[in-house]
């Protein structure tokens, strides 16, 4: 008789194909899967969410947005996954994947639009800020009720594959399902890979092992080896890598991509092992349960976007002038959109009623009608000259 304990057990390797200084480490894989130009792309396209970062991190502080949430250390995760899929591919983010929606096209516009809850949002600015979507990219919109999206993701798959079995003409498509480690502890998360599991769906679950859920450091949140042990207790080809190496991000994506496509079709679970450098959110301040010296240390020592700037400039297709250029385009280019949707009005008040029914309902209806009272009534308190049509579409 022999009890197994996990702390004998030796931790799932973390695969890497480029170092922290950018030298690459793994010589059996290429990381020249891509052109030249297409990995200058990922890199600005990470130096696109780390600039809308700041300036929109800024922005909630002059009062100017409700919130916001940085994802600093994040964006190789985000952007390296998202480089393997196709635009056919359906994904479905937790919150702090802007790097996945950049990279398959969401424009500047688009995100400011949702930032300012302005008219031009899809979503008719119901949603707190950061809640993007986009059906033209096929990525399902964010909802912030943690791990909700798995479960979904996993019926998505199921959706999918049903799809071509009916229809064998329709393109091979997977799931990529995001979220962070803490969401990994919800219930949902559990009943989501043992039914991507037992029903064989092509999904690939991307955990983003950020070390804290909000401020429950990882160590708190599991006893057990990480994300990883739990995908392969649920008969899930798993694999961990190390979240701030572009290359090894977007080679394991694509493997799993393949993975989950083959055969009968089946799930995989990757856990990339990054860093939060930012706070959680707008709301949160991370120096009242970490030392700020542990984030300038990662900030210094470790970062995707730095490890790939340096792998570009030993290669030589990448220096200073390129950076401080790059970085001013992309600047002005934020700014560009940042001023002219806080310009552009909201959606009429009457969208808050819609898309819900069909019709209206008569209950809908008298609120409706009680709220413009309410406007009318007091319209020192209630300014809605923001809003298209102000109080006229109440009706
Ligand atoms: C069901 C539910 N419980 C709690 C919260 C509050 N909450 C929002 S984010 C978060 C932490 C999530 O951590 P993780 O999944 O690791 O993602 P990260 O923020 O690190 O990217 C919590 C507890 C929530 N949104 N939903
Ligand atoms: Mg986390």
């Amino acid at each position: 008789m022999q009890f197994r304990n996990p702390t004998e057990e030796t931790a799932l390797p973390t695969y890497r194909i480029m170092d922290a200084d950018g030298k690459i480490v793994d010589n059996t894989r290429d990381p020249q899967s891509a052109s030249d130009e297409e990995i200058i792309g990922w890199y600005k396209n990470m130096l696109t969410v780390s600039v809308l970062d700041l300036i929109m991190f800024d922005a909630q502080r002059q009062g100017r947005t409700s919130f916001y949430m940085v994802s600093a250390g994040e964006e190789g995760v985000a952007v390296g996954s998202a480089s393997a899929l196709t635009p056919d591919d359906v994904c479905f983010l937790q919150y702090r994947e802007q790097g996945v929606l950049i990279q398959r096209g969401f424009t500047l516009k688009e995100m400011m639009s949702q930032l300012f809850a302005n008219k031009d949002d899809h979503g008719k600015g119901r949603n707190m800020p950061v809640h993007y979507g986009s059906g033209k990219l096929n990525v399902h919109t964010i909802s912030s009720p943690l791990a909700t999206q798995i479960p979904q993701a996993s019926g998505a798959a199921y959706a999918l594959k049903m799809q071509r079995l009916i229809n064998p003409n329709t393109p091979e498509r997977v799931v990529a399902c995001y979220f962070g480690e803490g969401a990994a502890s919800e219930g949902d998360f559990h009943a989501a890979l043992n039914m991507a599991a037992t029903k064989s769906c092509p999904i690939v679950f991307v955990c983003r092992n950020n070390g804290f859920a909000i401020s429950t450091a990882s160590i708190e949140q599991y006893k057990g080896d990480g994300i990883a042990s739990r995908g392969l207790g649920y008969g899930i080809d798993t694999i961990r890598v190390d979240g701030n190496d572009i290359f090894a991000v977007r080679e394991v994506m694509r493997e799993a991509r393949k993975l989950a496509l083959s055969g009968e079709c089946r799930p995989v679970l990757v856990e990339a092992m990054t860093y939060r450098v930012s706070h959680h959110s707008t709301s949160d301040d991370s120096f009242a349960y970490r030392a700020k010296r542990e984030v300038e240390e990662w900030r210094r020592r470790d970062n995707p976007i730095t490890r790939l700037r340096k792998w570009m400039e030993n290669k030589g297709i990448w220096d200073e002038d390129k950076e401080k250029e790059a970085r001013a385009a992309i600047r002005k280019q934020v700014l560009q959109e940042f001023s002219a949707a806080e310009k552009v009005k909201k959606s009429p008040l009457r969208a808050m009623f819609e898309d819900v029914y069909e019709e209206i309902t008569p209950e809908a209806r008298a609120q409706m009608k009680e709220l413009k009272r309410l406007i009318e009534t007091y319209p020192k308190e209630y300014d809605v000259s923001q809003f298209e049509g102000g109080s006229k579409t109440l009706e």
